[in-house]
């Protein structure tokens, strides 16, 4: 199967180049509405009421919705291509092997990888993370060593090093954050980024406070006391231009399903010469040599991290969604984003008794909210009354919830699809829920 790269960039109608862009450059980009007219044609599910209103759909940063191109690709997969992979020498099976291969190839280029040998197929995010950890658990980890994380991670970028540090008897240790503003306590870094950690683990884009990290900066000053780097791109691979080189980080991951692509696949990508010295995460089919009754060889990265029947659909579905959001740009996709996100915190604030949390600026397309005296829960199931999906509680971030002496958030969060309209349209309602029912 060739790659369908150029197929679908013709399909979508946005006429943007397909480049990777700087941050100097998004920063000075403005961008109004077009993406969202330009694309919401190409998403069913959005065209549809709820409780007799239109769709808003702001739960983006959960998962997002899916273009007819990747419905299409995933339809046509099993139409005409379907088999397993490696396995058999016959049409089909060719077929398949190549369309989940060449999938691998357009990650790489979607990242930047150095190759296609550097990019592991995986469930989500979470396998990623659990994939690395318990690799690194079994090879680096000493009971003396320390992993650094930071208090803003996701549960699925904090628990698995847990786990691990329960485990090995390494500490576990975490880069503060300063204020609800969110940003992390980068003046400090010395007294964090010391020689015995190992593993440094950050997220790029918080998923509940829209911050920024600056991951490159961060990744420099580990490697110089000599960790091994880990980004967590859920919330920034399919919103923000990534280049894992530029970056310099070992590792990065992401969830095809936060990028317009299905559920079921992700990503970990990691630096070819490391993911050669770590050892498999799971054994079965596919990532042997060879075995005999006194044990297994085991295939070079990354095939030995991918054991059992892989999910080829998926992969197809993650290249035509990776071929989407290319053809609109991630330059424009961030501009759009934050754009929306900085109307709605400056004009949700203003709504009495709100409390909004993250950076004011230089932010990301998601802000989380409290209306005063209201549970998010409550504040969300009276929006979705109104056909508007919002996400309340705690976004897998507990630790940080609890230090800002919260139990969750209401959070919006936006896409290229999303719009101005909708941004008033949900503003006129959390205005009236305050006014009903907040202090
Ligand atoms: N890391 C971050 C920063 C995330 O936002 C998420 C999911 C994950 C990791 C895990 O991704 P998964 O695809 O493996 O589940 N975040 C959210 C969220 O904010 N609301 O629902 C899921």
């Amino acid at each position: 199967m060739e790659s369908r790269h150029d197929d679908r960039s013709r399909q979508i109608t946005t006429g943007f180049d397909v480049r990777m862009n700087t941050v100097d450059e998004i920063v000075s980009t403005s961008a109004g509405d077009t993406l969202s007219l330009e694309t919401r044609k190409d998403f069913p599910v959005l065209h549809q009421e709820i409780n007799g209103h239109q769709l808003i759909y702001f739960d983006n940063a959960a998962t997002s919705q899916k273009p007819s191109q990747v419905l299409d690709a995933i339809q046509h997969y099993y139409q005409h291509d379907n088999a397993n992979v490696h396995r058999g020498i016959h049409e089909l099976s060719n077929r398949a092997t190549l369309g989940y291969e060449s999938a691998r190839e357009r990650t790489a280029e979607f990242i930047n990888a150095n190759s296609a040998q550097e990019i592991i197929f995986t469930r989500g995010t979470t396998e990623a993370v659990n994939l690395l950890a318990s690799s690194l658990s079994q090879s680096v980890l000493k009971p003396d060593d320390t992993i650094l994380i930071t208090e803003m991670e996701h549960h699925s970028n904090m628990v698995p090093w847990q786990m691990v540090a329960e485990r090995t008897g390494a500490s576990l240790k975490y880069l503060p954050v300063k204020d609800t503003q969110g940003a992390l306590d980068l003046e400090h870094l010395d007294k964090w980024m010391t020689p015995d950690v190992k593993i440094f683990s950050c997220v790029h884009i918080s998923n509940s406070l829209g911050t920024i990290n600056p991951v490159k900066q961060l990744c420099a000053k580990a490697r110089s006391v000599g960790a091994l780097t880990f980004v967590d791109g859920a919330q920034s691979a399919g919103h923000y231009p990534v280049d894992v080189q530029d970056i310099d980080c070992d590792f990065y991951a992401f969830s095809g399903h936060k990028i317009v692509g299905p559920t079921g696949i992700g990503v970990l990508y990691g630096k070819r010469n490391i993911l050669e010295q770590l050892p498999p995460y799971q054994g079965g089919g596919e990532m042997i040599s060879e075995v005999g009754y006194d044990g297994p060889s085991f295939k070079k990265a990354p095939h030995k991290f991918e054991a059992g029947t892989p999910n080829m659909s998926g992969a197809v579905g993650l290249a035509a969604a990776m071929d989407y959001i290319d053809a609109i740009g991630r330059k424009e996709i961030f501009e759009h984003d934050r754009s929306l996100a900085e109307y709605f915190y400056r004009e949700v604030k203003s709504i009495p008794g709100t409390q909004v949390y993250g950076p004011e600026q230089n932010r990301a397309g998601l802000v989380s909210f409290l209306i005063g005296g209201m549970h998010s829960h409550d504040v969300v199931t009276l929006a979705d009354q109104k056909g508007i999906a919002l996400r309340g509680g705690h976004h897998c971030t507990q630790p940080l919830m609890k230090k800002f002496g919260v139990t969750g958030t209401a959070r919006a969060s936006f896409y290229f699809y999303n719009n101005r309209q909708e941004i008033d349209r949900s503003l006129e309602v959390l205005a009236h829920i305050q006014k009903r029912f907040g202090d």
